[in-house]
């Protein structure tokens, strides 16, 4: 269980690291499982549904930069998203009606690793609520060196930024001025976890480090939390309740939203739709760690 101080903690940066998580061998079936699709990635060339790679991605080198829904094709991963130490802490924050939205596992090899450029995960997914988190299961130690996650402590009270660029949605945010004040790192030890709120600004830089950095997130929502954009397949939705009962009676937030989401012409992995971003914080290959303030090449 989380103690009142980190759930205080979490209201109000928005953001929390617990340790010791993950039992043990689930870690290690976890990391496995993990480096057996990474050696099943080297049949592919080009993006699939279950692999989307890093521009040097080769059957002799795989670079996976991330396993799309992870639980969908390994019970590994579906006992992870299930687990009663992560879904007892998930309850203590969000409720303990809990439904999924999506899960990816993020991979940033040593001296590689694509950026992810800052962004709110509710420009992706807005609902009728906030109570909704992704937790993020360390399958390495994340540090800064190894380009854990980084996140602006309080902006989950925050705006709502722009996240959209020549009238198409880009996935990270697009205003002129925009640096990420007060950013912080959330490092955390394999087997242990962060969690961050929907609307928490949070991004992450290249690896330029020779230690790897996985990161399984998992989106987890209020189940009374009703997507803005639809649902496009209903039974599908509620297979996606881990724990309570459908309601027909969405909880109604007045929280500020940007609609509708256009694509450009990149659509896929969040890595894909950003490329289309004209002014990257976060630079290839380089630990930028935000325009203005450079912590190492
Ligand atoms: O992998 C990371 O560091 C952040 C990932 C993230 O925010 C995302 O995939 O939406």
């Amino acid at each position: 269980m989380l103690t009142p101080e980190q759930v205080k903690f979490y209201r109000q940066q928005g953001y929390l690291a617990v340790e010791n998580v993950i039992p043990k061998k689930l870690l290690v079936d976890l990391c496995r499982v993990t480096d057996e699709f990474v050696d099943k990635s080297r049949s592919v060339e080009t993006h699939t549904d279950v692999f989307d790679l890093e521009p040097n991605h080769t059957a002799e080198e795989p670079h996976v930069r991330r396993i799309k829904s992870p639980a969908n094709h390994h019970s590994v991963y579906d006992q992870a998203m299930r687990h009663p130490n992560i879904l007892n802490l998930v309850s203590q924050l969000i409720g303990s009606g809990i439904r999924q939205n999506g899960h990816k596992l993020n991979m940033k090899n040593p001296r590689s690793g694509s950026p992810v450029q800052w962004h709110q995960d509710w420009a992706f997914y807005p609902h009728t609520n906030d109570d909704l988190l992704a937790v993020g299961i360390a399958l390495d130690d994340m540090r800064i060196e190894n380009s854990c996650m980084m996140v602006v402590p309080g902006s989950h009270t925050g705006p709502v930024y722009n996240h959209h660029q020549d009238g198409v949605f880009v996935g990270a945010i697009t205003e002129a001025n925009f640096t990420p004040q007060g950013a912080v790192p959330v490092e955390v030890n394999a087997g242990g976890i962060s969690l961050h709120h929907v609307r928490t600004l949070h991004g992450s830089s290249s690896n330029t480090s020779s230690q790897p950095r996985r990161l399984f997130l998992i989106q987890y929502c209020a189940i009374d939390a009703w997507p803005i954009l639809g649902v496009t397949e209903w039974n599908q939705f509620n297979e996606c309740i881990l724990q309570g009962q459908l309601t027909y009676q969405p909880r109604m937030i007045d929280l500020p939203i940007r609609i509708p989401r256009p694509y450009g012409e990149k659509e896929g992995s969040i890595y894909e739709v950003q490329s289309l971003l004209e002014e990257p914080l976060f630079q290839h290959n380089r630990k930028t760690f935000y325009k203005k303030r450079e912590i190492s090449e």
